[in-house]
């Protein structure tokens, strides 16, 4: 892309973990990995790893216990993790960025954080007191629904029990405060000190002696004026190049290179900006759209307006392993090998100072080929064989593991996840990778885009008597991963349909029976799922699972193999009072909505036949 010169690219880490790397760097330059195994606290905002889905971090977490570490999780549900917790704050959804106000609140009014840290090494604390005596008490739990002496018992865990860790939440990833939830949660971490420290969090670098990921990417040959043309960066810079060069001068100094593209998350256009303009929206015309390892469709907000924006492209190329409501779309689909059947050097985009490989097990299939032939190939057909001038895969990580001195063959032979030796408080040498060298409390960046430097908390939209009930997406279900695997016939006889919760009160009162067909409807759509009552559950809350279809039924426009009937994405907002202000991505934790019952006619035919959306 950048060679080509488009910067238009965008993720599914748009509202997973990139935009938090991203929004990271405005406080101190980078994106802190949390140390669970030195850990005293540790801060669960949501995140609820389990068993069957963020292994390591469930195991980290479990081990931390074990040895005496805290745990405070704040959830509107009683979570699996919340059931384990020493203290619960069960807050309203969607209202993370105030609760940490209250946590600040009382951390400064008590004078709990490290004061020679803040003295020697952050800017803008001042300021960020009188924004933080907005928000007193009774205000945060007016805003959170939690009880005033929980937020302070918990706040006085994190300040006084450390060193703490308030490891990444996808949670706070998609809000539509996020970009202040995300801050106020780097502000706590560097002004309690537990930033570079053990048992903290640290801030990791690049692996040594390896041509890292965001050198590959070479965003330094994409020219200014294409920067300039990145879709959304007026109205949403927060991760676009606009935002992030601010932090190349200051990353060159402290981390040995201009451009840090960590968790992929730090030069991406705003989904819906992308989407808009797709669909004609302005503010110039896109005719061509390509995607890989992302079913976009159903992997963002507004679904219908994506589908818009696909049938508006002059020309649509998919690089797929299997044929999702996305790749039916295109024109072209291009079957993607996997990971089984290619060799893999990864490094951890900087969040992780390690490098991982995996060797090819077998070929791949049939006419499948990898992402590295795709590329090579279109550099080819292109006259542009120069951009990737190695012949194979193995040759292209043999040149970037010449500074180590292995080849790829021995250093995959070892089968190991190779770590450079911890260092803690490099600050002392090099200064943050921010603007100023320090912590920036008040963000100079964001002051000079003419956004608030300082994070502030925007209520939901006043409520509408039509649409009573609140919802939020991801139940991710452990048999399934995202968008995919619905195909697999073991995993969908123990999940064979969609099924969403509601609390034992939410049902006596809209009258619903354990796997009774609903519908959930609001101002964009209505899908179809199966109910589930659950103690656990709040209520006036439904939550929706994530990404569903049923590759069995019909494909093409119009069917969509079910995607239309029930993907939550078709009931994900994408206007600006759901939108984050810097971020530009979609609030998808809080969204009113109401439920209907299906008559049992409709409920047979949610099974079988699919809705016809105009085209
Ligand atoms: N088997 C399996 N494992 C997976 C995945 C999968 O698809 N399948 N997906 C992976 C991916 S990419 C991700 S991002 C993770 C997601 O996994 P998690 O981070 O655990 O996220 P969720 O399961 O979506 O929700 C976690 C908790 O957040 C709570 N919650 C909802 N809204 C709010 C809110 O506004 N505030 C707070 N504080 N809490 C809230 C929910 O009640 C829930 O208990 O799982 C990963 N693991
Ligand atoms: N509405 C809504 N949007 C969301 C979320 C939500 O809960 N609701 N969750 C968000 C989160 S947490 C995340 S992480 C993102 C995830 O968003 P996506 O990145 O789109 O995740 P998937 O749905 O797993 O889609 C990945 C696609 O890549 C294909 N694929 C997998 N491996 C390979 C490969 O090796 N080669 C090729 N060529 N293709 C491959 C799979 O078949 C699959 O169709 O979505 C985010 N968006
Ligand atoms: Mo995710």
């Amino acid at each position: 892309m950048n060679h080509l010169g488009s910067p238009n690219w965008t993720s599914g880490v748009a509202l997973c973990a990139g935009n938090t790397a991203a929004i990271n760097r405005y406080t101190y330059g980078w994106f802190p990995l949390a140390d669970f195994a030195n850990t005293k606290c540790i801060v669960l905002l949501g995140h609820n790893p389990r068993r069957h889905s963020w292994v390591p971090i469930y195991s980290a977490i479990k081990q931390a216990q074990a040895r005496g570490a805290k745990l405070i999780v704040a959830d509107p549900r009683r979570s699996s993790s919340a059931d384990r917790a020493d203290i619960w704050l069960p807050l309203k959804v969607g209202s993370d960025t105030a609760l940490l106000f209250g946590w600040l609140k009382v951390i400064i009014d008590e004078e709990l954080y490290d004061k020679d840290f803040v003295r020697d090494w952050t800017v803008g604390f001042e300021e960020l007191k009188e924004r933080v005596n907005e928000y007193p008490l009774e205000r945060v739990a007016e805003l959170t629904g939690c009880e005033p002496e929980m937020i302070a018992k918990a706040a006085r865990m994190y300040g006084t029990e450390g060193p703490a860790v308030i490891p990444w939440t996808p949670i706070t990833d998609m809000q539509r405060n996020s970009t202040s939830g995300i801050r106020l949660q780097s502000i706590l971490r560097a002004i309690c000190g537990y930033i570079d420290v053990p048992g903290g969090e640290t801030l990791q670098g690049f692996p040594s002696d390896i041509i890292n990921e965001s050198e590959i990417e070479m965003h330094h040959v994409l020219t200014d004026e294409q920067k300039a043309k990145q879709l959304g960066s007026d109205q949403h810079p927060a991760f676009t190049y606009r935002g992030q060069e601010r932090f190349c001068e200051p990353t060159k100094r402290v981390y040995g290179q201009e451009y840090a593209n960590i968790v992929s998350g730090c030069y991406m256009t705003p989904p819906s900006s992308l989407f808009r303009a797709m669909a004609g929206e302005g503010p110039y015309p896109v005719k061509a759209f390509f995607f890989l390892g992302n079913n976009p469709m159903m992997s963002y907000g507004n679904m219908k307006l994506i589908i818009k924006a696909m049938m508006n492209q002059d020309l649509i190329v998919a690089h797929e392993q299997f044929m999702t409501p996305s790749a039916q779309l295109a024109d072209y689909v291009l079957p993607g090998d996997s990971w089984l059947e290619r060799p893999t050097l990864a490094d951890g985009s900087g969040w992780f100072g390690g490098i991982r490989t995996s060797d090819q097990s077998m070929e791949p299939p049939g006419e499948c080929r990898s992402t590295f032939e795709f590329w090579k190939g279109l550099a080819g057909a292109l006259d542009r064989q120069e951009i990737i001038p190695w012949d194979t895969i193995e040759d292209f990580y043999n040149w970037r593991l010449e500074k180590r001195g292995v080849t790829w063959d021995e250093f995959v032979d070892t089968a190991e996840v190779h770590f450079d030796p911890p260092k803690f408080r490099k600050y002392l040498e090099t200064g943050f990778a921010t603007p100023t060298g320090k912590v920036e409390l008040k963000s100079t960046a964001f002051e000079e885009m003419g956004l608030d430097p300082l994070p502030y908390f925007r209520e939901d939209p006043p409520v509408d008597p039509e649409y009573p009930l609140m919802l939020f997406t991801g139940v991710r279900d452990d048999g399934f991963f995202q968008t995919g695997h619905r195909h697999i016939e073991e995993m969908r006889e123990r999940h064979p349909e969609p099924v969403c919760f509601v609390s034992p009160g939410t049902a006596a009162k809209y009258d619903l029976q354990e796997e009774e067909w609903i519908e959930i409807e609001n101002e964009l759509a209505a899908i179809s799922m199966k109910v589930a009552i659950k103690d656990a559950m709040p209520d006036s809350l439904v939550r929706v699972p994530h990404g569903w279809w049923k590759p069995e039924l019909e494909r093409g426009a119009g069917k969509l193999s079910g995607a239309l009937k029930y993907a939550d994405a078709m009931l994900c907002r994408d206007d600006e009072d759901y939108l984050d202000r810097e971020q530009g991505i979609p609030h998808l934790k809080g969204v009113a909505c109401r439920i209907l019952k299906s008559t049992p006619l409709d409920a047979a035919i949610a099974t079988k036949e699919e809705p016809v959306l105009a085209k």
